[in-house]
């Protein structure tokens, strides 16, 4: 089985291609370029999922993800990416000196779409915590700063395969995964 995500970050590339391994999925990657739309990642993923399935007329998955640090009500959120590339990880540490309650979620939403379909929506979401420095190497964006729920270690100190077993994507992909499964065996 073949699936084509549409994005512009090579680091959800890797993730997904080692996530659909699992699942005999075929990952092809195409940096097509969606407009986002402002709202909800769930909005952004039906939105982008719909375009490009229609601008490149065949079936296609998108991805739109972020940061939700509750003590922030939420922010980043939705502008994740930009405030990654403004404030950055250190801008995040220093909004949250002093605050007491670090809880956090990684939460990622998985959009398919065939050029004749309406998005198919899968939703992924890890909980954890905002440590009070960057810790480890791997990953990228906010993963030095997340601790997810359990774990002594922020992704950033995670192997991609560990992160890959527990993170908003693995989830989010998981469950598209076998929902696509399903489909094709149906059809064969
Ligand atoms: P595409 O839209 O082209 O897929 P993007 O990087 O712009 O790539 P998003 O719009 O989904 O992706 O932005 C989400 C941002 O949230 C992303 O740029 C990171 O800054 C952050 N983010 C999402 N998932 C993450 C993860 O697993 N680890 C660390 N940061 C993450």
């Amino acid at each position: 089985m073949k699936v084509t995500f549409i994005t512009g970050n090579q680091h959800k590339v890797k993730e997904a291609r080692g996530i659909f391994q699992h699942f005999d999925i075929r990952l092809e990657h195409l940096n097509l370029g969606y407009p986002e739309i402002q709202g909800e990642l769930t909005d952004v993923a039906c939105y982008g999922a719909k375009y490009a399935a229609k601008k490149l007329g065949m079936p296609v998955i998108v991805e739109d993800a972020g940061l939700f640090i509750r003590a922030l009500e939420g922010f980043p959120g939705t502008y994740s990416s930009y405030v990654q590339s403004t404030l950055g990880n250190e801008g995040i540490l220093k909004l949250m000196k002093n605050v007491h309650d670090r809880y956090a979620e990684f939460r990622s939403v998985v959009g398919f779409a065939t050029p004749k379909t309406e998005p198919e929506i899968f939703l992924g979401v890890v909980g954890g915590h905002i440590t009070h420095q960057q810790k480890g190497k791997h990953g990228f964006a906010y993963d030095p700063l997340f601790k997810p729920e359990l774990y002594d270690l922020t992704f950033g100190e995670l192997t991609i395969e560990k992160k890959n077993e527990l993170s908003h994507r693995r989830q989010s992909l998981e469950k598209f995964a076998n929902w696509f499964k399903d489909i094709v065996e149906n059809i064969d």
